[in-house]
């Protein structure tokens, strides 16, 4: 525990390691509380390093039992330890080795770093630097050595053993209770990508065969009984092979692929080398328990995992710096995944939607950082937005501006020069150049300095010569007053009263994309029969907001003729997104808001069957901090969440009878079998936004339909948007159907999440002391990060009017959990903490009230450094 200030790490002080580990022995012995680790570490000095240099190897909370070089134990003299560091002054100059034991207490680590029990199961988090707390060990990720891994229990306790690589040797000890399996990982790794297993588990496996012909043996290990839930993540991990063969030309390389689903968790799973392990609640499904978004949470998740075996194993990362180069690279992979598995326009909206919802609020606030940090205090928390999303973006900018032939060319120029080695953004990009023969340092800029660039534009139609042009400026709010310009891809077309105008033309534009890279720009469309509607940034081609000045017709007019999907649905958002604004400001919105209303009746009659996944976007309107985002400074959440209210209850009133018909015209045959494909998901998506509808316009009838919907369905999805709608209509209906859905669910922990979520997000005075009830009640626990994210999480993540109670209740709250769990998990803590990420934003009591929660925090003696680095951030 310490409260003074962290040391900072800085990129530019990065050099090599002044040693190497070209391989590790392991010998684990498991036990509940006295696990023995032997590691014996073939060191040699480093060419790269400085000559001489002591050896000095990371720890973190160790004992260090005994010490050997050459297998002569160490004198004392020769060595000094502590439980963060094991340092030999003058280690040999030449190759040796070292045998290290340490002892662990495996169920005392609350922290789910290193090696830990999770119901009993035996399981490790490496990343970022968790394997310093199994041994002592240079734990960077430019060190890579070759793993041979023992691992031996109790035979009942842990018949399942698991290791990195292939296993070689397995058996029972004489004599004893005790049995063992030996596993070798040919692929030198960095410590992170180190994991082991050992409990009772059921599995499900399947055979797979790769392009190469090599036979793999795919499992999913999951709690006993359980096994048929694994069903959907194994056919993913399948999917998944397939399409990075067939995409990327990327195929597996060892014997077996292993996924392991525990209860305890920080994050969302972790791509260890062939044994990836995941947060059950990404593992298991079932159409009782699993709604469509999970399904496709699964998907996505499974596919990020098994992808980072080429983007972030075979080839990982220099330093933490470099984190975007495996995660952005990753998410990019597994978002055009997804987009393949499923509807790609509707799925480039979510992608959307989860960028500014998260990631733009990030880089306008007081924890925004470059896509490449320069510094950090503590690495856990740059697992950002910003580094994974805005990194993703990124990627996607390169191939919009290459195109997609250059793009695959360059990643294949990526993955064989650098396969094996510990690389840099410059290594990524260098492919690229030398694919294409361009200079891409200006493009590097998007790495290097935080903040969303703004691009004002402005259209002028010149009816004589029947040209149109349009006038672009950028400026980049939080980059720095020296900030040079973005180079920003703008994909574009224009529209017409009548639908797409595809005789203008204009030489400025390569397959539909402008490229703007200087700060101003003019671009000029030829051939234009009359004044058009822009259609701007189509697909979200940058990470960007957009000024332009458009009205509502001109908007709807997109969302009719625009052959873009992402803009239709974008200018929908815009036209509501104004008229909540406007209401906001005191204008009178009605009239607008009705011309709004017969624009979507029209949409709806003429798409909303064909394809209801899409149209069930439409008719979600910008959240309340999509809104909070947009205003940007003086923000009074009551008074977003009644402009918010005010316009759904005007749409369903005016699309009441399409939104009943449509209800009837997707409903599910009865008996029909369950399915989580795509366009059977988008059927109950778009019954479900009617729902939402039709009770923010008719609360008793809202009620009434919801409550049958509670009682009736079929499957999760159905189940649980029947008690979203509900959960917002106070009374006996609403209480009885959650003391339904807790008896019915007394057993199932990641439904129950559920359930602790839809409550936590109430928007009603009465949700502080509902939340602070339920973190008494049986089913939940502070020691396991789902339940804490469901309840607490979602309450300050995603209950803006409660969260920021203008009396601060809410930040008490919040405040409270923080520094109860910085006792036991830091990281689960600091990550909470982001929650108060946008305080200055907030009008002024509002505003008071978080400076003084966040004061608070970081007056507590002995805070972790992950919370004292992100509450010290946030005040700064
Ligand atoms: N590399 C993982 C994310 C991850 C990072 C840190 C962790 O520590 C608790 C766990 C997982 C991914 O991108 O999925
Ligand atoms: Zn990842």
């Amino acid at each position: 525990m310490r409260t003074e200030t962290p040391p900072t790490v800085r990129l530019e002080d990065y050099r090599p390691s002044d040693h190497l580990i070209d391989r590790v022995e392991l010998d684990v012995r498991l036990d509940p509380h006295d696990t023995r680790v032997t590691a014996r570490l073939a060191i040699r000095p480093n060419p790269a390093g400085r000559a001489g240099a002591a050896l000095v190897l990371d720890g973190d909370d160790l004992r260090l039992v005994a010490l050997a070089l050459d297998g002569e134990p160490l004198a004392p003299a020769a060595f000094r330890v502590a439980p963060s560091a094991l340092t030999l002054p003058e280690p040999p100059q030449r190759p040796f080795t070292l045998t290290i034991e340490t002892r662990l207490d495996p169920t005392a680590n609350t922290k789910l770093m290193g090696l830990y029990r999770s119901n009993g199961v035996y399981c490790t988090q490496c990343e970022a630097d968790g394997f310093r707390r199994i041994t002592y060990f240079l734990d960077r990720p430019d060190v890579l050595s070759v793993y041979t891994t023992r691992i031996e229990a109790e035979a009942a306790q842990a018949p399942v053993l698991l290791g990195n690589g292939n296993i070689i040797e397995s058996g029972r000890i004489e004599g004893t209770d005790r049995h063992f399996s030996i596993w070798h990982d040919p692929h030198p790794k960095p410590a992170y990508l180190f994991a082991l297993v050992g409990g009772r588990l059921d599995r499900m496996t399947a055979p797979f065969t790769t392009m190469e012909g090599r036979a793999v043996e795919l499992a999913v290990y999951v709690e006993p009984g359980k096994a048929e839930r694994a069903a959907y993540a194994l056919d993913a991990v399948a999917r998944s092979m397939k399409w990075d063969e067939e995409v990327f030309g990327r195929a597996y390389d060892l014997d077996v692929f292993n996924v392991v689903a525990v209860s305890d968790f920080n994050m969302g799973a972790m791509e260890n080398k062939g044994l990836n392990i995941f947060n059950d609640k990404y593992v298991l499904a079932s159409p009782e328990t699993a709604t469509d978004a999970d399904y496709a949470a699964i998907e996505a998740i499974i596919a990020h995992e098994y992808f980072h075996n080429w983007s972030g194993n075979r080839i990982t990362c220099r330093d933490w710096f470099q984190l975007c180069l495996k995660e952005g690279l990753t998410v990019f992979r597994d978002q055009e995944f997804s987009s393949d598995m499923r509807s790609r326009d509707v799925h480039r909206i979510g992608e959307v939607r989860t960028l500014r919802a998260r990631q733009f609020p990030e880089d306008a606030g007081p924890l925004a950082h470059p896509v490449r940090p320069k510094l950090y205090a503590e690495i856990n928390n740059f697992y950002t937005a910003t580094v994974y999303e805005k990194g993703a973006e990124i990627v996607r900018m390169l191939r919009t501006l290459i195109g997609e032939r250059a793009f695959r060319a360059g990643m294949d120029r990526y993955f064989s020069e650098n396969d094996g080695t510990a690389a840099t953004v410059e290594h990524f990009l260098k492919a690229f150049e030398a694919e294409t023969g361009r200079d891409l340092s200006d493009f590097a800029e998007w790495y290097e300095r935080p903040g969303t660039p703004r691009v004002a534009v402005s259209g002028h139609y010149d009816e004589a010569r029947k040209t149109y042009r349009l006038d672009f400026r950028q400026t980049r709010p939080g980059a720095g007053a020296d900030a040079p310009p973005v180079v920003i891809p703008v994909r574009l077309g224009l529209i017409g009263a009548e639908g797409p105008l595809d005789g203008a033309t204009s030489p400025q534009l390569e397959d539909g994309v402008f490229v703007l890279d200087a700060p101003e720009a003019s671009l000029t469309f030829e051939n234009v029969p009359a004044a058009p509607v822009p259609s701007l940034f189509r697909g979200f081609s940058a990470p960007v907001r957009v000024d332009m000045a458009m009205d509502d017709a001109d908007r709807l007019t997109l969302l009719r003729h625009d052959t873009d999907g992402f803009n239709r649905w974008e200018a929908a958002q815009r036209v509501a997104a104004r008229l909540m604004t406007g209401a906001l400001r005191g204008e009178a919105t009605e009239a607008g808001a009705d011309a709004f209303a017969a624009a979507l009746g029209a949409f709806l009659d003429d798409r909303a069957l064909s394809d209801p996944a899409f149209a069930a976007l439409v008719l979600a309107l910008p959240s309340e901090s999509d809104l909070a985002d947009e205003i940007g400074a003086e923000i009074d959440p009551d008074a977003i969440f009644s402009a918010r209210r005010a316009l759904r209850a005007r749409l369903g009133t005016a699309l009441s009878a399409r939104l009943h018909a449509l209800r009837d015209a997707l409903a599910e045959p009865a008996g029909a079998p369950f399915s989580p494909d795509a366009a059977s998901a988008g059927r109950r998506a778009l019954r479900n936004a009617a729902l939402d509808l039709i009770a923010a316009a008719d609360p008793i009838q809202g009620a009434a339909l919801a409550g049958a919907q509670v009682a009736s369905a079929t499957n999760m999805t159905d189940r649980l948007a029947g008690l979203s709608t509900l959960a917002l209509l106070p009374g006996e209906p609403r209480e009885a159907a959650l003391a339904a859905f807790a008896e019915r669910y007394a057993h199932e922990p990641l439904v129950l999440d559920k359930w602790f979520a839809i409550q936590a997000m109430i928007p009603e005075d009465g949700t502080v002391e509902r939340v602070r009830g339920l973190q008494a009640h049986p089913a939940f626990a502070m020691t396991n990060p789902n339940r804490v994210r469901s309840l607490v999480g979602s309450f300050a993540l995603a209950n803006p009017t409660q969260f920021n109670r203008a009396d601060g209740a809410g930040f008490a709250l919040a405040t409270e959990t923080v520094l109860a769990l910085d006792r036991t998990n830091p990281q689960v803590a600091a990550r909470l903490m982001t929650a108060f990420g946008s305080w200055r934003r907030l009008e002024p009591q509002r505003r008071a009230a978080a400076e003084s929660a966040l004061r608070r925090i970081l007056a507590t003696p002995g805070l972790s450094r992950d919370v004292a680095d992100i509450a010290g951030r946030s005040l700064g």
